[in-house]
């Protein structure tokens, strides 16, 4: 049964094959580099004589990996590609070609692809890490980290996508492990980057970022104003701003919980950012804040710089706090102190209490010379116990019932 139905389909598949025929694939494949971040890629490719007038023939490649989405088509026999060795952290820009119809035409099917080996003219390595830029008055303030300090470190820079000279960096600065230049750029947001060492080069893309937003904290009555000058770069763009803040916060809350922080998110596309809070004013206020694109800009933000301080924690509540428990601890210890001390000393204080009955005894022997005997102190009559003893067994009947 099974191999009756796989002759079948070995039957049917080779009707199929019979009338297709596959586009030979492209040859000679051959590639320049045309600066630094841009290759062209070229080949040869034989139209087969029985290939019908009306075949539109093109050509798709990708830089492998890629998505279908990622696929492109083209009908010369070439195309020009920026491939930046950090987009897939290797020195081979790995290309697929393969000859396709653009139109139906019977039978016909794709070429089988093919794999031209581009490499760049220097073997990727990494030079230099953390690269960062930040936009600045006209262009951006680049910095990043040496891997080999004793290499001598080749920097350049281009708009990525403009066929210019490549630019060197300008005001060249180092500072702790850091070093860094200016890119004049004005407000083109892709910078393509080449940093060459004897040991290797690295293109890429800098990453950038925007300097955290300068922040004005003004007192109105019983709350504060918040205030942000617009970001210097994306005029059109629509920008939030998120804001932090501590209120009446003690040194150690403020430097080990982040979750005493409240954040709000204020969205404003252009002009000065604005916000309140409530102030108190026996408080202290710390601000954080950044800036970041909403969806419809290019990805751009800053960090949450240095904080804003503003007012100072009034010690009234600690003071009260502290007065409601020093105060009626100190009194209780002085008040059991000074139980201990009467008792110790009752003799001293209190001189004991003399008996009526010895008084006047001495009075009626008119001995005017009053004694108070030592230890002779006062006891109740036992009689007078027996009595009150009887009394507090009558005055509860409920018990007895
Ligand atoms: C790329 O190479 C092809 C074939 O050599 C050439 O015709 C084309 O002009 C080149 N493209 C560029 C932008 O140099
Ligand atoms: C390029 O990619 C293809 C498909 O992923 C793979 O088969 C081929 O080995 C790769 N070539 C190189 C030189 O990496
Ligand atoms: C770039 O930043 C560094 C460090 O923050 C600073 O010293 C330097 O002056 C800045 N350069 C320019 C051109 O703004
Ligand atoms: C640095 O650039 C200069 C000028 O472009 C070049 O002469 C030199 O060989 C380069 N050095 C390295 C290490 O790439
Ligand atoms: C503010 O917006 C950013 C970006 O959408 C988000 O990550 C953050 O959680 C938001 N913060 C608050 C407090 O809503
Ligand atoms: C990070 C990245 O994209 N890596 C890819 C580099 O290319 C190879 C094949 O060419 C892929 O397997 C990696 O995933």
């Amino acid at each position: 049964m099974a191999s009756a139905l796989e002759l079948l389909t070995a039957l049917a598949l080779a009707a199929f094959l019979c009338n297709a025929e596959r586009l030979p694939p492209p040859t000679k494949l051959s590639y320049e580099w045309l600066d630094t971040f841009t290759v062209n890629v070229s080949w040869s490719w034989k139209r087969p004589s029985n290939l019908p007038e009306s075949c539109n023939i093109k050509f798709k490649y990708w830089r492998e990996p890629a998505t279908l989405l990622e696929r492109r088509l083209t009908p010369w026999n070439y195309f020009t590609e920026k491939c930046l060795t950090e987009e897939n952290q290797s020195s081979d820009c790995n290309y697929t070609i393969k000859a396709t119809n653009a139109s139906p035409c019977d039978g016909w099917t794709d070429s089988r692809p093919v794999n031209p080996a581009v490499f760049t003219p220097k073997p990727r390595a990494e030079v230099v890490k953390g690269f960062k830029c930040l936009f600045e008055a006209g262009g951006m303030n680049c910095s990043w980290t040496r891997v080999d300090p004793s290499h001598e470190l080749n920097l350049s820079y281009r708009v990525c996508g403009q066929a210019k000279e490549l630019k060197g960096c300008d005001g060249f600065y180092t500072s702790a492990a850091k070093e860094g230049c200016y890119f004049s750029v004005g407000d083109d947001t892709d910078i393509c980057v080449h940093a060459a060492t004897e040991a290797g080069a690295m293109t890429f893309k800098a990453v950038q970022g925007l300097h955290p937003p300068k922040l004005s904290v003004a007192e109105h009555g019983q709350s504060l104003h918040l205030s942000w000058p617009p970001p210097e770069v994306g005029k059109a763009c629509v920008w939030i701003h998120e804001f932090c803040f501590t209120e009446c916060a003690e040194e150690k809350e403020r430097s080990h919980v982040p979750d005493a922080r409240t954040c709000r998110n204020i969205t404003r596309e252009g002009g000065v950012f604005k916000a309140q809070v409530p102030y108190d004013k026996n408080c202290r206020y710390e601000f954080w804040s950044r800036v970041l694109t909403d969806k419809y800009c290019p990805q751009l933000s800053s960090d949450f710089g240095a904080s804003v301080v503003f007012g100072v924690n009034v010690p009234t509540n600690r003071m009260q706090t502290v007065a409601a428990i020093i105060v009626p601890l100190i009194l209780s210890v002085s008040v059991l102190l000074a139980c201990y001390c009467f008792r110790r000393h009752s003799h001293i204080i209190f001189p004991t209490v003399p008996n009526p009955r010895v008084i006047l005894k001495e009075m009626m022997n008119g001995n005017k010379e009053l004694k108070f005997p030592a230890g002779d102190v006062y006891m109740p009559e036992a009689e007078y116990t027996d009595s009150l003893k009887l009394v507090q067994e009558n005055s509860d009947p409920g018990q007895k019932l």
